[in-house]
């Protein structure tokens, strides 16, 4: 069988699939969590019934102000580019800023935590962020830049970050965020990708107690953005201590400016903020996918902003005297959508946390939610699974969670109830939250207040959104029947991506063109979006996610393309071919297993040299966290006659499972002993 996009692919093993099958007991909330909420019956609902599609979305857009009022809800004349709010006039920072300021100015809009725990945390009140934001926009009009512009941050999770994206959001101007812990080449093919010419950078930052040199990072990004055909013009560098510059690499003359001198002429600054149409891009957002180049996904400022707002208002439930806290680094999607616009949207106070949970001890994470009466607390089963392995007992602690939010990955079960249990005490409402960097905002959860939770599960599709399981052949799988297939969902909705910065074919090749129904047809219905996981839909709707069916690994929570890491190796001069598959991890979800043959004149030697040599390769190109767990040195590929990889049993053999499917058609089916028992160390 040649290896093509199946539900079997690289990623879900039939053994998980069963295991994942057995449906548990529904979880109803507790009466306080209901009693609070802000849907609290069916009538709301109802409002995002099918017949009330598109309009049911005006319940979302109209949270925000709008300088001009949209005339048409869904422009739907070019499927799949769907348009929404068309017409209208808006501005995220406004939104998330300014119109708070008469009601809210002295709360708390961010409250940074840093990680040394001998440093004071940082809260910027909505009016002293609407002071910085102001004055960091003032510098961006200095500079010469407008709406439409893009710039790239490589910015770790320092307030800076926020403050960055929002000036930017204010002029219109697209804002590009390269997650801090990737490399500088990452960051440099991303800035050349976005074409941006300047990029907003830090000195450095702290990472399990140690200070990372992060201007380094700079001036390789410049290099290979540079490399590449994109001139870096400007590089603006924030200081992690304001003040000094402690980075070891020099600055370069004419090209490196220290924001904090820049800054003092700004002081005070007020910069009219721009209306911009609803579908002018908001941001970048570079995410991993079936080819080695990552892939911009271009974010609207009405429809994503709406969506945003709406599902942290209906669905996350965050009230203005919320304290919300999302570990998530925004340097992902989850960070910008749920640290940044959706909780500010709605004048809520967001917590940033610079370090890693377990630093400097197993209970930190605990310490900082009693300390400021966190809320609504939001990870990845990666980390929860951490902390409960760590021994972690948030139940010292006198910490009082509403709601409890899992996203990324998969959450077993038994992980599950931890979080429920001992985080939650049983009085927060856990939500499982299903989606993607392409999607904006989530597309599969429960409403809390009034359906209840299944451990294991993510729900039915959210408000509005309509998901269906397709078989290859693009048949729906009926709910229920058990069968996994491909995860779809059937209708548009605001938060999804305007387009593929610099590439829009490949917004119909990837998500639309596998289940087309008619590419001539204008009517959305004949163009279900096809998200590249595979789950089962149980009777009552509610889905249950398997893992990725492309050539993407989830590890702990983060996706990363296998072709990215396959080039990365193949920088090495020994190495012929490589071929990376996910391994399962109990803390991590995934890591990834590479397997490589060597060009013919080079040898493994005995000392590991080499394949330390690739992991290295690895974590430079791309960052630390697409290390590989192994590097398989093999004599080759297990191989179709037509000559593709077949990595679906180099994952089978990784995660020591004998289901290798048929072998026989295999060029060379006598490799698979070979390798399994290089893996076994036989
Ligand atoms: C938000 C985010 C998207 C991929 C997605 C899926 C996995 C996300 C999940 C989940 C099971 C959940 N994923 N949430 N799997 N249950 N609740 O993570 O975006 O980085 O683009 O990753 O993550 O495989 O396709 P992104």
């Amino acid at each position: 069988m040649e290896e093509t996009t199946q539900v079997n692919g690289t990623g879900v093993s039939e053994a998980e699939i069963g295991a994942y099958w057995l449906e548990e007991d529904y979880v109803y909330p507790s009466e306080e969590f209901v009693r609070n909420a802000y849907v609290q019956n069916q009538t709301f609902l109802n409002k995002f019934n099918e017949e009330n599609f598109p309009e049911c979305f005006h319940e979302y857009a109209n949270l925000l102000s709008w300088d001009r009022y949209w005339t048409t809800t869904l422009d739907d004349s070019n499927p799949p580019f769907w348009r929404w709010f068309v017409g209208g006039k808006l501005n995220a920072c406004y939104n998330c800023v300014d119109r708070h300021l008469d009601k809210y100015k002295n709360k708390a809009a961010i409250i940074w935590v840093s990680e040394s725990i001998d440093e004071p945390d940082r809260i910027l009140t909505y009016q002293e962020l609407y002071v910085k934001v102001n004055e960091f926009a003032s510098l961006l009009l200095e500079m010469g830049l407008k709406a439409g512009d893009t710039v790239t941050f490589h910015l770790p999770m320092v307030p800076e970050l926020p403050i960055s994206m929002l000036a930017c959001a204010r002029l219109g101007i697209i804002h590009s965020e390269v997650f801090g812990g990737f490399s500088g080449q990452a960051c440099g093919e991303r800035i050349a990708d976005s074409k941006s010419k300047i990029l907003i950078t830090i000195d450095g930052y702290y990472r399990n107690g140690k200070f990372i040199d992060h201007k380094a990072n700079a001036d390789i990004a410049v290099a290979t953005a540079e490399k590449l055909g994109q001139k870096v013009e400007k590089v603006l560098i924030w200081t992690r201590h304001p003040g000094t510059y402690s980075s070891k690499t020099p600055l370069v003359e004419g090209r490196d400016l220290l924001l904090d001198d820049l800054m003092k002429k700004h002081r005070g600054k007020r910069v009219d903020y721009v209306p911009m149409p609803s579908e002018s891009i908001l941001f970048l957002m570079y995410t991993s996918g079936s080819t080695g180049k990552p892939k911009g996904c271009a974010h609207s400022t009405g429809g994503y902003l709406s969506y945003v707002a709406g599902t942290s208002k209906f669905i996350h439930d965050i009230h203005p005297e919320d304290v919300h806290w999302c570990m998530a680094d925004i340097g992902w999607i989850t960070g910008h959508s749920y640290i940044v616009y959706g909780p500010l949207a709605n004048a809520a106070t967001s917590v940033m946390y610079e370090g890693v949970p377990l630093y400097p001890n197993v209970n930190r994470v605990w310490r900082i939610a009693e300390r400021l009466g966190v809320s609504i607390l939001h990870t990845a089963p990666t980390a929860i699974r951490m902390l409960m392995r760590a021994g972690s007992n948030p139940t010292q602690y006198k910490c009082d969670f509403r709601l409890l939010v899992t996203v990324g990955e998969p959450i077993e079960p038994e992980v599950w109830r931890w979080y429920y249990k001992v985080v939650g005490k049983k009085r927060a409402v856990v939500l499982d939250t299903w989606w993607q960097t392409e999607t904006g905002g989530w597309l599969c959860t429960t409403i809390p207040s009034v359906m209840p939770m299944k451990p294991g599960s993510a729900g039915p599709g959210a408000l509005g959104i309509y998901p269906t399981i397709y078989d290859e052949l693009g048949n729906e799988v009926p709910p229920g029947s058990g069968k996994a297939g491909n995860l779809c969902i059937k209708n548009p909705w605001p938060g999804r991506m305007l387009t593929i910065w610099g590439d829009p074919e490949r917004l119909i090749k990837q998500y639309y063109e596998k289940y087309c129904k008619n590419k001539e047809s204008k009517d959305w219905r004949d163009w279900p979006y096809f998200s590249g996981d595979a789950a089962t839909m149980a009777k009552d709707g509610y889905i249950r996610v398997l893992g990725r069916v492309d050539d993407v690994i989830n590890v702990a929570g983060h996706r990363l393309g296998t072709k990215e890491i396959e080039s990365a190796a193949l920088t090495c001069e020994e190495v012929a071919e490589a071929a990376v598959v996910p391994k399962s991890d109990e803390l991590r979800g995934h890591i990834p297993d590479l397997y490589v043959s060597l060009k013919s004149g080079y040898e493994s030697d005995n000392n590991r040299h080499l394949e330390d040599k690739i992991k290295h390769a690895i974590s430079s190109i791309i960052g630390p966290i697409a290390r590989p767990a192994n590097v398989y040195i093999v004599s080759d590929m297990p191989k179709t006659r037509s000559g593709k990889i077949m990595r679906r049993i180099l994952a089978a053999i990784s995660n020591n499972r004998e289901d290798y499917g048929d072998i026989t058609t295999l060029v060379n089916p006598d490799v698979v002993e070979e390798i399994r028992n290089i893996v076994r160390g036989e």
